[in-house]
């Protein structure tokens, strides 16, 4: 059953026996069959006398429950009545974080809609892969981005409304919004309706769009946060990564609103103005990348973080290293999870008090994972293999062959190479294509990445394998050194020496490279394909 008036979403799903296991075994996890988690996530508030609490916050905003829903559902009018849209039409995204991209995305899904996201640093060529691939019929825009979809436009067929918004000018977005009604009807989707499509930060290859539920969006918000952050609805959440990422997406949206809890959601949040954010904004909830805490853990004493109560790092793994120096600087244990975009958020975390430096943590309430050889049987402890998830959200990619290497024997497989510890813990070694393989030696990347970290001369560096007539590879190490440090032959030797001291020691970087910056994605990974081929 669907609610659907176009089926595009629905007709394009994997056949059923490409989809992973779904398991739903906590009383948490059982859904009605009609389904629209923006009824959940903000009428519910609203309807229960609450409105009136403080919901999103941006720059120059401040909204209650009650107005970012009037604001969703003038939004949905807009789309509805003026643009014609139906239920199941596929509505692109585009913006820097904000609270007007918030209200955005529930005027969409409260219509109905598919909301597909977009990196704000897309440019028109990957802007009409999206648009072909997910056949999108409307666009609401940050006018600061209006160039390059104005770009992708002409090759668009599909594409038949753009409207803008963070402008008042005629026809854009909020003068429409401005003339509709606080209320809508809330489309009654069902449970297994798409209501997010979410493009993979994939670094080759064209890209997928995976398909998430009403229900997913609702399972995702019952386990990690119910379960491991356990936000109360004192918390002000805030942070950096797009809503366009699902990371992002849930982390500082629908988890917070999920609680009753508030939201910022800022422009610029880069390691450099967070900070200043953090002490702004009294927040007490930061969601941000590995990467950011380490360049901020060096700023914080110009700043008052009394507030802060909770940091969530994801994206990529933390190093211990990082984990330290955040904790040393803001008294802080870091929050770790391994979550994806094609099981929508974290699957294994761990709460401050169980926090083991190195670690992921163990596997969210909800979820089940496990190590698996090459031929999908489990490993025992100890044993580096492939990580394999299963649990109420699952990877299904719109209309890609690529279905068959994520999901196995109705297992997601993450593409990650991991061990699990005797009790429970799981570690991240690395992606399983990045393994470097030296001297008939297995070496994790992130493993010298993590030993490297320890010296006080490094800020940042990445390891890859490189091609060596003798060792097949060998391990190189690209390196960002902190302000003042030379990078000379006798710096390379000294953390040479250093790793060799930390780690076993033919896993040591042969060759070692200074650079200015390390290539990252939007999302903060690393690009290693780029520093390989560099
Ligand atoms: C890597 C990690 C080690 C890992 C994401 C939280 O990152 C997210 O989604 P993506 O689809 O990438 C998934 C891949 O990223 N990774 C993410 N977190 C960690 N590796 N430790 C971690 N803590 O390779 C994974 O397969 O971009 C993260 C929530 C939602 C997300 N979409």
């Amino acid at each position: 059953m669907s609610a659907h008036v176009d089926t595009f979403a629905r007709d394009h799903l994997p056949p059923r026996d490409q989809w992973p296991e779904l398991v739903f075994d906590l009383p948490e996890l059982q859904f009605p069959a009609e389904l629209n988690c923006t009824a959940e996530l903000l009428d519910r508030w609203v309807d229960e006398g609450l409105g009136d609490r403080l919901c999103v916050q941006g720059q120059g905003v401040r909204w209650t429950y009650a107005q970012l829903q009037a604001q969703a559902n003038r939004i949905a009018h807009v789309l509805v009545d003026d643009l014609g849209l139906v239920s199941g039409n596929r509505v692109l995204l585009r913006g820097p974080n904000s609270p007007m991209l918030a209200a955005c995305w529930f005027g969409v899904v409260k219509a109905g809609g598919i909301a597909v996201g977009s990196m704000p640093l897309l440019r028109a060529k990957e802007l009409v892969q999206i648009v072909h691939k997910a056949e999108i019929s409307h666009a609401l825009c940050d006018v600061r981005l209006a160039d390059e979809l104005a770009q992708a436009g002409p090759p668009c067929p599909t594409l038949a409304h753009v409207l803008h918004f963070m402008t008042e000018r005629d026809g854009s977005l909020e003068a429409r919004a401005a003339t509709k009604p606080a209320r809508f009807d809330t489309v009654r989707t069902t449970a297994d309706d798409t209501c997010l499509m979410a493009f993979t930060s994939g670094t080759t290859g064209a890209p997928k769009a995976t398909l998430h539920f009403h229900r997913d969006v609702m399972a995702a918000c019952a386990c990690w946060p119910r379960h491991v952050l356990r936000p109360t609805a004192a918390d002000v959440f805030i942070g950096s990564p797009p809503l366009a990422f699902t990371f992002g997406l849930g982390g500082l949206l629908l988890f917070p609103l999920s609680v009753g809890a508030s939201t910022v959601l800022i422009e610029r949040p880069g390691p450099d103005a967070l900070p200043a954010a953090i002490a702004q904004y009294r927040a007490t909830t930061l969601v941000t990348s590995p990467t950011a805490y380490r360049a901020m853990a060096g700023q914080l004493a110009a700043h008052d973080l009394s507030s802060l109560r909770q940091c969530v790092s994801a994206g990529e793994a933390l190093p211990a290293a990082t984990r330290q120096l955040w904790k040393d600087a803001s008294g802080i244990e870091i929050i770790d999870g391994i979550g994806s975009t094609e099981l929508l958020h974290i699957f294994i975390s761990h709460d401050e008090s169980h926090a083991r430096p190195g670690a992921t943590g163990t596997v969210v309430p909800g979820y089940r994972a496990c190590v698996v050889d090459d031929a999908g049987r489990p490993l025992a402890p100890g044993q580096v293999g492939r990580l394999a998830i299963k649990g109420p959200t699952g990877c299904r990619y719109l209309a890609d062959e690529r279905q068959r290497q994520y999901v196995s024997d109705g297992w997601n497989l993450t593409g990650d190479a991991y061990l699990q510890t005797e009790d429970g813990y799981f570690v991240y070694q690395a992606r399983t294509d990045d393994m470097i393989i030296s001297g008939g030696y297995n070496i994790a990347g992130p493993e010298v990445e993590a030993a490297l970290l320890l010296h006080p001369a490094v800020a940042e560096c990445g390891v890859v394998g490189v091609p060596d007539d003798e060792r097949g590879q060998i391990v190189k190490a690209f390196v960002v050194l902190r302000a003042g440090q030379v990078g000379d032959a006798a710096m390379a030797k000294a953390l040479q020496d250093f790793v060799k001291q930390a780690i076993a020691p033919y896993k040591y970087p042969r060759a070692i490279e200074f650079c200015a910056a390390l290539p990252r994605t939007e999302t903060g990974k690393l690009q290693r394909f780029k520093l390989r081929s560099g």
